[in-house]
């Protein structure tokens, strides 16, 4: 009997050393009641007295044995299919995430931003109005009656005689003047067109922001104060301004402005062309019969005025030679300004 359960012992080992056993089977097979080891204990009353305990402890030490090696085998397939099924799943939390694609600011967007946030923050007011125009909001109301010589230099296209599109944002603040009494302080931004060949520096499409103040006792030191915290704010804040006499109908007097050269600070190089001073805006008082189209009395009421061009001052600040990137809608050009 020794050497049957010796012999069950062996062949229990024999199979459990077998990787892919099915350990439940092997189990009632050896442990089960109708096992084999339970069929020798079965068998155990033919023994003797004196035989009976050492077959009795043999028989307890095998099947403990066989016990404890199914369920340490057991355990150590479960670590197994643990581990595996983590290393499936592991993540790898420090890869860098798959970015959706966005999309940026046009440069051209960012700039007229930029100039809004400036004048916002003196207090001015942004206004929109419409790109088609009458030739009178465009022409007529700012002094330049039919046949002036400055209609010439801002040859627009005409829907009808009467009808075109815009070649100044002066319209908007037109409108408002006709609308709004003073105090006035707005902003006007947008699209304007011109009759021009396209080039490296035209385009018959840009974009304008225009500026308008009217109160009783405005000056020209109002209009310089404003436009130097405005050309501080875009240029840096050592930036200085110099007014140049010019002439619009619009406006006198009239000037045209420049900025220090923010490449040299005024020494002059190669990006001011050795002035020390660059040339970007115009501006002026506003001309008294402006003032008196709009119902605005200019013994009581003085005001000043100012455009300035969005492609240039891009162009200036990023270092744009070609205006024609600024439309093309090239990834390669308007992705560096994300
Ligand atoms: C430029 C600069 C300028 C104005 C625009 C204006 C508007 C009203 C009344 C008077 Cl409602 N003036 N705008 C004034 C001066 C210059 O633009 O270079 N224009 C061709």
């Amino acid at each position: 009997m020794k050497d049957k359960l010796l012999a069950i012992k062996a062949e229990a080992e024999e199979a459990l050393r077998d990787a892919g056993a099915d350990l439940e089977a092997l189990r009632i097979k050896y442990l089960g009641k109708k096992g084999e080891l339970t069929a020798v204990l079965r068998g155990m009353g033919a023994l003797s007295a004196d035989e009976r305990p050492a077959i009795g402890a043999l028989a307890n030490e095998v099947r403990a044995y066989i016990e404890e090696k199914i369920t340490s085998l057991k355990a150590e397939r479960e670590a197994h299919a643990k581990e595996a099924r983590l290393e499936a799943e592991r993540l790898d939390v420090t890869m860098p995430s798959k970015l959706p694609p966005v999309g940026g600011r046009h440069p051209l967007a960012q700039v007229q931003r930029d100039m809004e946030d400036i004048f916002l923050s003196m207090g001015f007011t942004v206004v929109d109005g419409p790109e088609v125009e009458l030739d009178y909001y465009n022409f007529e109301a700012l002094n330049m009656p039919d046949g002036h010589p400055a209609r010439d230099t801002q040859d627009t296209f005409y829907i009808t005689d009467k009808i075109l599109l815009r070649s100044q944002t002066s319209g908007v603040q037109i409108r408002t003047m006709e609308k709004q009494k003073p105090p006035i302080r707005i902003i006007s931004p947008g699209r304007v067109y011109r009759s021009d060949e396209v080039d490296a520096t035209h385009s018959p499409l840009f974009h304008q922001v225009e500026g308008l103040v009217v109160d009783k006792g405005i000056t020209m030191g109002d209009l310089r104060g404003t436009l130097l915290v405005f050309a501080q704010g875009l240029f840096g804040a050592d930036t200085r301004i110099r007014f140049r006499p010019h002439h619009f109908p619009y406006t006198e007097p009239s000037a045209e402005v420049d900025v220090s050269c923010f490449a040299c600070g005024g020494k002059g190089c190669r990006f001011c062309k050795g002035e020390g001073w660059i040339e970007v805006l115009g501006c002026g008082m506003v001309h008294p019969n402006v003032l008196r189209g709009c119902d605005i009395d200019p013994d009581v009421y003085s005001g000043f005025a100012f455009g300035i061009g969005i492609e240039r001052v891009a162009m200036l600040k990023y270092h744009i030679d070609d205006m024609r990137l600024f439309y093309e809608n090239d990834l390669r050009f308007l992705s560096q300004f994300r």
